[in-house]
C-alpha cells in the first residue's frame, strides 16, 4: 500500500482516514528521471461517507455518528513532469432520493486547476442533503445517494477520472447500517468521455 500524503492538510480524522493515498510518485527534487507525459495519480476505489446525521440531531447515531455537511477533499497528484490540467470536475450519476437535480452533492476545486508535476491539488465535496434519504425502491430501507465524481483532464492515463461516491443522511434516532456504493458511471482506464462534465 502507499502511504498516506495530507500532512498539509487540516482534516477532521475521519476524513483523513478517507483520503486518497497518494504516492509521492516521481519526486520533483528528481526531476532528470520524471516521466514526461501529464499523468495524475488515479483515485479509483469508491468512497462511502456512510450514514450521516443532521447537526440537530446530535450525532444520534452514536459510536462518533457524522453529520452533515460533510466535507471530503480528494487529493490528485500531478506525475510526471509536464502538468495534468484539469478542465472539469462534476458529478454524473443519481441524485438525492432520486429527484432529477442535484441537490446534495457539491464540488469545489480543484485548486490549482493547473498540477504541476509532482504537486498536489485538492478538490473538495460537500455532502449537504436537505432531507433525509427516502425508500426510492420500496424494501423499507432508505437508499443511499450514488455518484461518480469526474474529473476531465489531459493526463495520459486517466483523461476522464471517475471516482464513486455515496453517501446516506438518515433520521435522527436511526441507527447505523452499511451499505455498498454503486457507481453510476463506470469506464475503462484511459479512456475518455467528453460527454460527462457537459
Ligand atoms: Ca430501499
Amino acid at each position: 500500500m502507499r502511504g498516506l500524503n495530507s500532512g498539509k492538510f487540516l482534516l477532521p480524522a475521519a476524513a483523513v482516514l478517507l483520503l486518497a493515498t497518494v504516492s509521492p510518485g516521481c519526486d520533483s527534487r528528481e526531476a532528470d528521471n520524471m516521466c514526461e507525459e501529464p499523468t495524475i495519480e488515479p483515485h479509483l476505489s469508491p468512497v462511502n461517507f456512510g450514514d450521516l446525521y443532521t447537526t440537530e440531531d446530535g450525532g444520534t447515531g452514536g459510536g462518533g455518528a457524522q453529520t452533515v455537511p460533510y466535507e471530503w477533499v480528494l487529493l490528485l497528484m500531478s506525475k510526471c513532469k509536464e502538468a495534468v490540467t484539469v478542465t472539469a470536475a462534476c458529478f454524473a450519476g443519481t441524485t438525492h432520493s432520486g429527484a432529477p437535480a442535484n441537490t446534495a452533492f457539491f464540488v469545489e476545486g480543484p485548486v490549482p486547476a493547473a498540477i504541476e508535476g509532482g504537486k498536489e491539488a485538492a478538490v473538495r465535496i460537500t455532502y449537504s442533503p436537505s432531507a433525509p434519504n427516502a425508500d426510492t425502491n420500496g424494501d423499507g430501507v432508505p437508499d443511499p445517494d450514488n455518484v461518480a465524481l469526474v474529473v476531465q483532464s489531459n493526463a495520459k492515463n486517466y483523461p476522464t477520472l471517475v471516482v464513486p461516491i455515496c453517501a446516506r443522511l438518515v433520521a435522527a434516532g436511526t441507527e447505523r447500517t452499511a451499505f455498498e456504493c454503486t457507481s453510476p458511471v463506470t469506464l475503462a482506464p484511459g479512456a475518455k468521455d467528453e460527454t460527462l462534465c457537459q
